[in-house]
């Protein structure tokens, strides 16, 4: 690996102070960034300094402190437009995370635009986020939900989509990178192919987002969500990205405060994007502190993280290959990004992150909320190590060494 990735790596660790905590009197090598990531000092002072000197609802007082909060509020969703270079950051919807603006745009634009007939089109590789939604919709519109098939080496059938995408096709919802495999799909290819039928394209940005360079008008997405808590922000905040017209045609989610022109006992009218999408005391300090997370990476540059991850990912995948009973699920190192789901024979994924955790490592175990996707290898469960901008060849060496350990203790 090149030095200069890794010392920049080994710099950037103390930003984050949780990475010097220790478990079980060994240090904690964390690998479980699929899952969340940790939060570096900006985001962490951000969120302290806005409770501690700006709190208050944004959008109503006239007062300095909501004035503040407003302007904070308002300026964070400037950053992340700017972070995945929408045209104007009235198209960007806070939500509380990827699992709401799915849910939103299937509420929303499903409830206007599907019935009998139509059909949505997703794939075998979604987390249960881009699947339950539809699942629920379509059980009350009545629509058909079709799957693009996952190859055994862990792509999309891209042959299939020829049968799939049809002019009955209303929407593609994919996942972008894998939470499970890694695959990178190609995502703009598969808008352009899904946009020749007339089809809408909503991608699952929430494990592309905060590893790689993603730019919504490159990619034409119709909608594009994802979650700041796997990007170094805050739980309970997420976005919308929508084209203006999608966004502007779909009525609105919650009803409620924030969300109104005019209300009168007859009836409402809706406040102007993004805030018709907003009911409510909005996530304030979540979307401040995700202002801030977008500012910490932009300083970094996503260009350098996902580089980063590759070089981890191209160290990790031959050595975790070389360990005996070991399967990597997915595809080989150059379609992935930097995480890697595995098995280990004869041991439950559950017992092996227990075992690893005594070593200080976190790693994620089960389905990861991707069950199909798990039936479709024939498996219910498996291991996941997830990297992250701040992890290092250092830490997937403890990963193995801990790991063949385990073995160790399991072969009886
Ligand atoms: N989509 C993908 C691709 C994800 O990986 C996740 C979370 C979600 C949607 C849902 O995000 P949320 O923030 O709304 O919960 N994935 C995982 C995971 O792999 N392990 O824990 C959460």
């Amino acid at each position: 690996m090149k030095t200069t990735t890794l010392d920049r790596a080994a710099a950037l660790r103390a930003d984050f102070p949780i990475l010097a905590r220790k478990i079980g009197g060994r240090r904690l090598v964390y690998l479980d960034n699929g899952a969340t990531s940790q939060k570096p000092e900006p985001v962490i002072r951000t969120l302290d300094d806005y409770y501690r000197f700006h709190n208050a609802n944004v959008h109503r007082g006239a007062h300095t402190l909501s004035e503040e909060a407003t302007t904070l509020y308002e300026q964070a969703r400037l950053h992340i437009a700017r972070f995945i270079n929408a045209p104007s950051d009235t198209q960007v919807i806070y939500t509380s995370g990827t699992t709401e603006s799915i849910n939103l745009v299937a509420n929303t634009w499903g409830r206007a635009n599907l019935g009998p007939g139509d059909e949505v089109l997703i794939t075998e590789m979604e987390h249960h986020s881009n699947i339950v939604p539809w699942h629920i919709l379509r059980d009350q519109l009545g629509f058909t939900l079709r799957y693009v098939p996952v190859t055994d080496d862990g792509l999309l059938d891209e042959d299939a989509l020829d049968d799939l995408l049809t002019e009955r096709t209303k929407l593609f919802s994919f996942i972008h990178v894998s939470n499970v495999l890694g695959t990178v799909n190609p995502a703009a290819e598969l808008t352009a192919r899904a946009h020749a039928v007339g089809a809408k394209v909503l991608i699952d940005g929430a494990q592309s987002v905060p590893h790689m360079p993603v730019d919504v008008q490159a990619l034409d997405a119709d909608f594009l969500v994802f979650s700041g808590h796997k990007m170094c922000g805050p739980t309970g905040i997420g976005v919308l990205y929508g084209k203006r017209e999608l966004l502007e045609a779909m009525p609105p989610f919650k009803g409620g405060g924030e969300m109104i022109r005019d209300v009168k006992m007859s009836g409402s009218t809706w406040a102007d994007l993004p805030h018709k999408f907003e009911a409510g005391t909005p996530p304030i300090a979540q979307a401040i502190g995700l202002g801030a997370a977008v500012e910490y990476l932009t300083g970094i540059g996503m260009a350098w993280v996902h580089e980063h991850e590759q070089e981890l990912l191209a160290y990790a995948y031959p050595r975790l290959g070389e360990i005996e009973g070991l399967r990597i699920l997915g595809p080989g190192p150059t379609r992935r990004s930097g995480l890697i789901s595995f098995i280990l024979d004869d041991v439950h994924p559950h017992d092996l992150a227990a075992v690893l955790d005594q070593a200080g490592v976190a790693v994620r175990a089960g389905h990861h909320c991707a069950q199909p996707l798990h039936d479709r290898f024939g498996i219910s469960a498996s291991a996941r190590a997830s990297f992250y901008l701040y992890n290092t060849p250092e830490e997937v060496d403890i990963l193995c060494a801990a790991l063949e350990k385990a073995q160790d203790i399991f072969a009886f």
